[in-house]
């Protein structure tokens, strides 16, 4: 358990540096005043928050402040951790109920898709199930090359067709090799190509249908793959995945690599949709189940 939090400290470290690590000292032991909420309101927007949802967070520390009579900004550190911890959901839990589960990935390139279909891979073999990769994003031979590697090196089946080929047919296919191979879980690979969001989106659109027509049900559940240093920016985006398809959850990856963890709060804002998992980094085990109470830890470390 100590070496799960380390985890997230470690992940979470460029965040907890820019911004929510450096508030005990910024607010220090003097009276709250209109400075204080200053410091607070850049900090927080700095971190990538959101400017709506911070000013949310404001108004309920600035009623905390008056309901208990509190004086000293010092006081503002752990109500602003008892604020932020109220706004991310615990993740439900991944129940698995079909056989097989299909799970489609989604999200713009370079998010992490692929990358996070591995560790996911890695993970739910940990957990004794059987896996199988379908490769639907077809639009790059890169792409369905990446997931034939991950495959190989995991011992994962991945079910690919030929460059170009339709993604539809592919996720088809891949449902019914499951089917016959009697796979626990199949996780299928999308496109992300932002330029021409029309298209994709209708590609996708026509994906999750295939996949309903393969297995009717399926898919189980789609899970959105977004980018953590892309910050609010990857807000708009994720709308209009939400719109196509019935998204069921994110995966924020490169926590890592971003300043702007705070964007875990925006998201369920603006899109009311929980974390599922967290990226903290390259290894397979650095994909984490998202745990609220870790997270706040994480981005508070100092
Ligand atoms: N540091 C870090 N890198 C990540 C994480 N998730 C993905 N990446 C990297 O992001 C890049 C793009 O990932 P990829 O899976 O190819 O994205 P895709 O285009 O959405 O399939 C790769 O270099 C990954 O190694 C993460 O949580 N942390
Ligand atoms: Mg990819």
């Amino acid at each position: 358990m100590a070496n799960l939090f380390s985890k997230w400290r470690e992940g979470l470290q460029r965040t907890s540096q820019a911004a929510f690590g450096r508030l005990a000292s910024l607010l220090g032991a003097t009276e709250i005043t209109e400075d204080t909420w200053e410091v607070l309101e850049a900090l927080l927007i700095q971190a990538d928050v959101g400017i709506e949802t911070t000013h949310a967070l404001l108004r309920a520390l600035r009623q905390r402040v008056r309901e208990r009579g509190m004086t000293r900004a010092s006081d503002l550190y752990q109500a602003l951790r008892e604020e932020l911890l109220q706004r991310l959901p615990q993740p439900p839990p991944l129940t698995f109920s079909t056989h097989p589960a299909v799970i489609l990935i989604v999200g713009v390139n370079g998010s992490g898709k692929t990358t996070t279909i591995a560790k996911l891979g890695w993970r739910f073999q940990q957990e004794g199930r059987r896996v199988l990769f379908g490769a639907a994003d077809t639009f790059r031979a890169a792409a369905v090359d990446q997931l034939q590697v991950w495959g190989e090196r995991l011992g994962i089946p991945v079910i690919a067709g030929a460059p170009n080929s339709d993604p539809g047919a592919v996720a088809y296919n891949a449902v019914q090799a499951g089917l016959a191979r009697g796979v626990d879980v199949i996780l299928i690979d999308t496109a992300g190509r932002l330029h021409t969001r029309y298209n994709l989106m209708e590609e996708l659109k026509k994906v999750y249908r295939v996949t309903g027509k393969a297995l009717p049900g399926a898919p189980h559940a789609v899970w959105l793959v977004m980018d953590a240093t892309t910050g609010q920016n990857a807000l708009s985006q994720a709308r209009a995945f939400k719109e196509a398809v019935n998204v069921d959850g994110i995966i924020l990856t490169k926590l890592d690599t971003s300043a702007r963890g705070g964007m875990a709060f925006a998201i369920w804002d603006t899109l009311r949709l929980p974390i599922l998992f967290a990226g903290l980094g390259e290894k397979m085990e650095d994909l984490q189940p998202f745990d609220p109470q870790a997270f706040v830890e994480g981005i508070f470390a100092r």
